[in-house]
C-alpha cells in the first residue's frame, strides 16, 4: 500500500483469505498512520540559475505542461505571464491547465491540433513541466529544451534536453521565478493565441447540429454532453475516436475531472474507469464516453451499474465500427477489413439490464435525451448513432481534393509526419478549405 501511494500508479494488493480469519494480538498492532510531511522539491540554486539564463535569453519561450502541473495552476500562469509564453498541454495536462488560462493554445500530439503543434515548433526555448509527452516527432528540432519532472528517470527520455531538473513543478517555479526577467515582447504569444483562436473556431464549428442531418455528428454529441454536464462532473472516455472528442470538446474548470487510459491506450476503459470513479465519489456525476467497440468489449460490466447501484451515465458513440483503427489501417495503406461492428440497440439492451436506456438517431432528440439521462437518479445509457469519421482532423474539403488529401492527411498524421501535414494545412489547401 505504501508503494501504491508513493508510486501514484496502478496497484493490486492481494490478501490471502485466511489472513482475514487470523487474529493479531493487540500488543503487535499499532494504528499510528504514516503521514508524510510536505517536502519542498526543487533543483539547487546553480541549476535554477542556468535555467533562468536560458529562459531570459529566449525570445520565443513555449511551455508544454502535463499531469505534473496538478496543483500548480497559479504558478504556471504567473510563469507564462513573466515569459510571455503560450501554454501547450499534453492530454494529461488538460484538466490541470486548460481552464482560466489566457495563455492556452491547446493540445499538441497525434490527437491535438495545429495551434499546439505550431507554438512548439516556432519556439526557441521549450519548457517542459511535469510531462512525459511521448511523441518524439512533435518536439522542436532546434529549440533549447528545459525539462522539470519529479521523476529523475523521465528526464530526456522523450527528447534530448539541454537542462533536466528534478523537482515538483510548483516548488521549482516558486524558486525559479525571482531569477526571471519580465519579457516585454508578446509577438510569439500573440501569434500563437491568434492561431489557437482560429483553430478553436473551426473545431467548434463542427460541434453543431448539422441541419438535422443524420447520422449525428460525434462532435455535436460531445459538445452537448459538455454543455449539460455538472460543474464537477467526472468524465471518462474510451480509446478510439471518443478520445479525440474528449480532448477537443470537454471543457475543464478545475473542478471537473477527466480520466482515461492515457498511459496504456487500452480500449474499453471508459466504463470501468467510470465504475471506479463513481464508487469513490457516490454523489458526483460520472459520465463515460464510450465507443461501441469499447463498450461491447466489456459489455457484461454494464450489469455492475445496477448491481452496485452506481448512477453512471454512459454515452455510446455508436458508429458501427472500430473507427479509429480504420483510420490507422488507411494510413498504412491497408484496405479496411474486419472493422465493421454489428450492434444491437444498446438502449434496449441497457433497459433489459435495469438501466435507463435510449437510442438516439435524430439530432433533435439528442439534447433532451442527454438532459433526461443526466437528471435520472440511477444509471443511464444513451446509444447515439453517430457518423463514422473519415478524418479526425478538420475540415471538409472539395470533392476533387478529397481523395488525395484525405489519404495524405491520415498517412502523415498517423505515420507521425505531422509537420508535413500541418504545413500543408496552413498553406493554400487549407486556406481554400477554410475560406
Ligand atoms: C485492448 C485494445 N485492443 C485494440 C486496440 C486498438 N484500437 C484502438 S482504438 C480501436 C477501435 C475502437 O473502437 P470503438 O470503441 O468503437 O471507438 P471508435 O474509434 O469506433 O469511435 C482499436 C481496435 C486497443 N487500443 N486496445
Ligand atoms: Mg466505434
Amino acid at each position: 500500500m505504501r508503494a501504491a501511494v508513493e508510486e501514484n500508479g496502478v496497484a493490486v494488493v492481494v490478501i490471502p483469505g485466511e489472513v482475514f480469519q487470523s487474529r493479531l494480538s493487540g500488543d503487535r498492532w499499532s494504528s499510528r498512520p504514516v503521514v508524510p510531511a510536505r517536502s519542498v522539491l526543487r533543483p539547487d540554486d546553480p541549476t535554477l540559475r542556468r535555467a533562468a539564463d536560458i529562459l531570459n535569453a529566449g525570445s520565443r519561450v513555449t511551455i508544454l505542461g502535463g499531469a505534473g502541473t496538478a496543483g500548480a495552476h497559479a504558478q504556471v500562469m504567473a510563469l507564462a505571464d513573466t515569459l510571455n509564453s503560450p501554454i501547450v498541454h499534453a492530454f494529461r495536462g488538460k484538466e490541470h491547465l486548460e481552464y482560466d488560462n489566457p495563455y492556452d493554445v491547446g493540445m499538441t500530439g497525434l490527437l491535438g491540433y495545429a495551434s499546439g503543434y505550431k507554438a512548439i515548433k516556432e519556439a526557441d526555448v521549450l519548457l517542459m513541466l511535469g510531462t512525459d509527452f511521448p511523441y518524439t516527432q512533435f518536439y522542436p528540432e532546434d529549440a533549447a529544451i528545459i525539462q522539470v519532472d519529479i521523476r529523475g528517470r523521465h528526464l530526456g527520455r522523450r527528447t534530448p534536453v539541454d537542462l533536466g531538473m528534478v523537482g515538483s513543478v510548483r516548488d521549482t517555479i516558486d524558486a525559479l521565478s525571482p531569477l526571471l526577467k519580465q519579457k516585454t515582447d508578446r509577438t510569439h504569444l500573440d501569434r500563437s493565441l491568434r492561431h489557437y483562436r482560429r483553430t478553436r473556431e473551426s473545431l467548434d464549428a463542427l460541434a453543431v447540429n448539422d441541419r438535422d442531418r443524420t447520422p449525428i455528428r460525434p462532435e455535436y454529441v460531445a459538445g452537448v454532453v459538455n454543455r449539460l454536464a455538472a460543474d464537477d462532473a467526472v468524465f471518462t472516455f474510451d480509446v478510439g475516436s471518443p478520445t479525440i472528442w474528449a480532448a477537443r470538446y470537454l471543457t475543464m474548470n478545475g473542478r471537473r475531472r477527466l480520466t482515461g487510459s492515457f498511459t496504456h491506450g487500452t480500449m474499453a476503459c471508459a466504463l470501468p474507469h467510470a465504475i471506479g470513479a463513481q464508487t469513490a465519489h457516490r454523489g458526483r456525476q460520472v459520465i463515460a464516453l464510450a465507443g461501441d467497440g469499447g463498450l461491447t468489449m466489456l459489455f457484461g460490466e454494464l450489469i455492475t451499474l445496477p448491481q452496485n447501484d452506481l448512477p453512471v451515465k454512459v454515452i455510446v458513440f455508436n458508429n458501427s465500427s472500430l473507427n479509429f483503427v480504420e483510420l490507422e489501417m488507411k494510413a498504412a495503406g491497408v484496405v479496411n477489413f474486419g472493422t465493421d461492428l454489428s450492434n444491437p440497440d444498446f438502449g434496449a439492451a441497457a433497459r433489459a439490464m435495469g438501466i435507463w436506456g435510449r437510442r438516439v438517431e435524430q439530432p433533435a432528440d439528442l439534447e433532451p435525451a442527454i438532459a433526461e439521462a443526466l437528471a435520472h437518479e440511477g444509471p443511464a445509457l444513451i446509444d447515439v448513432v453517430v457518423a463514422r469519421q473519415e478524418l479526425t482532423i478538420p475540415p471538409a474539403i472539395s470533392a476533387e481534393q478529397a481523395k488525395g488529401f484525405t489519404i495524405y492527411a491520415i498517412r502523415t498524421i498517423l505515420a507521425g509526419r505531422a509537420d508535413e501535414l500541418l504545413d500543408l494545412v496552413t498553406t493554400n489547401v487549407a486556406r481554400r478549405i477554410l475560406d
